[in-house]
Formats: C-alpha cells, sequence, structure tokens
C-alpha cells in the first residue's frame, strides 16, 4: 500500500523522493529521457497531474509511467477531471490553507461516487499552499491565499489542524516552478507539530536544498519542474536523498 510506503518514511526516518510529472509538458521524447534517468537513481513514487490541463495527455501519461517505472504512480489532481483509475492511487487533496470551500470539501462530493468504484488507494492529504515568492498556477487557479512564507507559526497550526480532523499527509507545497522552496524553518515547525508524514514540494532544484529539507523534518520530497528543465537533475537530487539516507543509516 502507497500509504504504508508513506508511513513507514515518516516512521523510521527513511527519506523518500517523489517524480512529479505535468501531462501538459512531457512529450514522448521527454519521457524517454526521464525514464533513462529514473533507471540510473532511485525514485519511490510518481507523482502525475497539474493545476491546469489544457491536453488530454493523462492517459497516455500513465500508461508510460506504469509500464516502465516500477514505483506507484500516484494521482496529484488539480480537478476532478483528472480520475484516471490507470493510477495506483490518489492524493485526495484538501486545500487546508486556504477559504475556499470548493477545494476543501467541495469538489471532493463530487468525486466521491467516482473514487468509491474505483480500485485506487485514497490518501487524504491536507494540501498547504506555500508563498514562494511569486504567484504560481496553483496560487491563481485555487483562488487562495498562499500561507506567507515567513509564518511557520501559522503553517503548523494549519497541519495540526489538518491531523486533528482526520487526514493521513500533510503536504506542504511553494506552487510548481516556485521561486523559493518552503524554508527549513517551516519544514522544522510543522514537523514538531504533527505525527503524520510530511510531504513537501514546490522549487527544489539541487541536492544542497533537498539535503537541507531532509534535515529539517520532510519525508517525502516531490520534485517536477527542475527535472522537466534537466532530467539530469533528478540523479542529484535523488543521489543527494540517498546520500541522507546513508549517512542516517535507514538504507
Ligand atoms: C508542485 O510540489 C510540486 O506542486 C513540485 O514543484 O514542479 O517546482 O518541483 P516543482
Amino acid at each position: 500500500m502507497i500509504y504504508d510506503q508513506f508511513y513507514s518514511a515518516h516512521r523510521h526516518g527513511r527519506k523518500g523522493i517523489a517524480l512529479l510529472i505535468d501531462p501538459d509538458n512531457i512529450g514522448q521524447n521527454h519521457l524517454d529521457i526521464l525514464r533513462s534517468n529514473v533507471n540510473q537513481c532511485h525514485i519511490d513514487y510518481v507523482f502525475v497531474g497539474g493545476s491546469l490541463l489544457k491536453k488530454d495527455h493523462l492517459d497516455q501519461c500513465l500508461r508510460f509511467t506504469k509500464k516502465h517505472f516500477d514505483v506507484p504512480s500516484v494521482l496529484f489532481p488539480g480537478d476532478v477531471f483528472q480520475i484516471n483509475t490507470r493510477a495506483d492511487g490518489i492524493l485526495l487533496l484538501s486545500l487546508i490553507s486556504g477559504r475556499n470551500p470548493e477545494l476543501l470539501i467541495g469538489k471532493h462530493v463530487t468525486a466521491a461516487p467516482y473514487l468509491r468504484r474505483s480500485n485506487l488507494e485514497i490518501i487524504p492529504t491536507g494540501y498547504i499552499l506555500v508563498d514562494g515568492g511569486r504567484p504560481t498556477t496553483v496560487t491563481y487557479m485555487s483562488q487562495t491565499m498562499p500561507v506567507p512564507r515567513d509564518k511557520p507559526d501559522i503553517a503548523s497550526c494549519t497541519a495540526s489542524a489538518g491531523e486533528l480532523l482526520g487526514l493521513r499527509v500533510i503536504y506542504l507545497d511553494a506552487g510548481s516552478g516556485a521561486q523559493e522552496p518552503v524554508s527549513q524553518d517551516m519544514i522544522r515547525e510543522v514537523k514538531k507539530e504533527i505525527d503524520i508524514p510530511l510531504i513537501v514540494g514546490g522549487g527544489i532544484r539541487n541536492g544542497d536544498q533537498a539535503h537541507a529539507m531532509c534535515e529539517a523534518g520532510a519525508d517525502i520530497l516531490v520534485v517536477g519542474n527542475a527535472v522537466e528543465k534537466d532530467p539530469s537533475q533528478l540523479i542529484e537530487i535523488s543521489t543527494a536523498i540517498n546520500a541522507f539516507n546513508e549517512i542516517n543509516q535507514f538504507t
């Protein structure tokens, strides 16, 4: 089960890495290049989805990830339209940093009957959008105000409320292509408040940043944009996470 893997990362301190694929931004050539990079390093999950999809490539993308990547394919949906039963699981996101009722519970009502009928593993996820230095697509599409990056208390209280409400994972996200990733200080504060897995993403560009985020307490790191621009970055970031795990004797 995917959640068991998340939980084990959290419990035992073995950090994980998820490669985020936005089906709109990836052509067949790019997928092939990605595949060769994935084969040279270790990843734990593929997340698939985007805040706004213009092309009808989700199904094709999932066929590819299921066939070529030997790790769970997990939907990271920007909308109900992005539910696809080819995936292994779905992050059922509630945007708890925002006050947009549609993204807190509304879309979920529409999705519930489809999710019930599917074999997807459902992972109830408290999604916290953090200001990453410039507005990202998700900021506009969600019509919500991100948590200011210098307000770790707001993030930690929000995460804590999410856990108390029964959500099973917290995802701190500065948004795809963020100028600045979530700060170590914020990760540390959130980590102190919760006892469920912590996913962190948005604007991670190199191994040093990944290492610092692991040190601060992230359990799973998500990388997308940097790898879209330069697939070899996946090897650098994955190597940094593995090195962290080795130093801490969790591999
Ligand atoms: C975005 O957390 C993900 O929602 C990943 O962000 O694309 O900037 O790596 P990047």
